[in-house]
């Protein structure tokens, strides 16, 4: 089994299935493409039929899109238990996700990740930090993020430090979020927080599937 992820320094969706592969403790390999230079996008092309990365080859297919790979793997890896066991739970589990997968155009826009027009290069990894942002999208994008990081946490957190206690998908989907915010010098306490997103967004920060993606990064 192969992901192919893009540049790890700064491709926020490969981060997600990766994390989960490694949580399901599978047995994978990783290529990495690179997602600008000249004529990237046609050798992206000749291994995406989406012209997009993540991609796993799995079973003789290419599956597309990070958040079909999670489901995949929820499905192929029960043991894992990727999703929250209480049913509740599970349900508010999968609005987040794919909320987190649809929206928060404002924060993808303004903070991006990767080369600026300027050809600055945004990473989730390295110690470099950029200006906060300043853009009312931007900054509703914020305030409802660390609202579900209240909200989830408070609700669903005592069993473990994740979003629903245990970790579960929506970790994966936050925590090139949670990456975005440190690079970008964002102060939650500003946009509605009492502490408990930012503690949220440490624990992502800290996973040790995270310092392995950061050092695989800096190979
Ligand atoms: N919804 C897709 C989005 C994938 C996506 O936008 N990937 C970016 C990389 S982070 C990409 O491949 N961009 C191609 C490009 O920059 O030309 C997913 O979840 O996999």
């Amino acid at each position: 089994m192969e992901l192919i992820v893009g540049n790890i320094a700064f491709s926020t969706w490969s981060l997600r299935p990766w994390l989960v592969l490694k949580r399901c403790g599978a047995a994978f390999t990783v290529r990495e493409v690179s997602l600008y230079g000249p004529g990237y996008q046609e050798q992206l092309a000749k291994v995406s039929p989406s012209g997009k990365v993540p991609l796993l080859k799995v079973d003789g297919e290419t599956l597309w899109d990070s958040l079909a790979i999670a489901v995949w793997c929820a499905e192929r890896y029960p043991h894992a238990r990727l999703w929250p066991a209480d049913e509740k739970a599970r349900w508010l589990a999968r609005s987040v996700t794919c909320e987190m997968h649809s929206s928060f155009m404002g924060l993808r826009s303004e903070c991006g990740m990767g080369p600026d027009a300027r050809g600055v290069i945004h990473t989730m990894v390295g110690p470099d930090r950029a200006p906060p942002p300043t853009g009312e999208a931007t900054l509703a994008d914020i305030r409802r993020l660390v609202e579900i990081f209240r909200d989830m946490r408070g609700r669903f957190g005592a069993r473990g430090p994740y979003l629903f206690g245990e970790w579960s998908i929506p970790d994966a989907f936050f925590t090139p979020v949670a990456a975005r915010f440190r690079h970008y010098q964002i102060d939650l306490s500003a946009h509605g927080d009492d502490g408990v997103a930012q503690a949220y967004c440490d624990v992502l920060l800290d996973q040790s599937e995270f310092h392995e993606w950061t050092a695989l990064a800096s190979r």
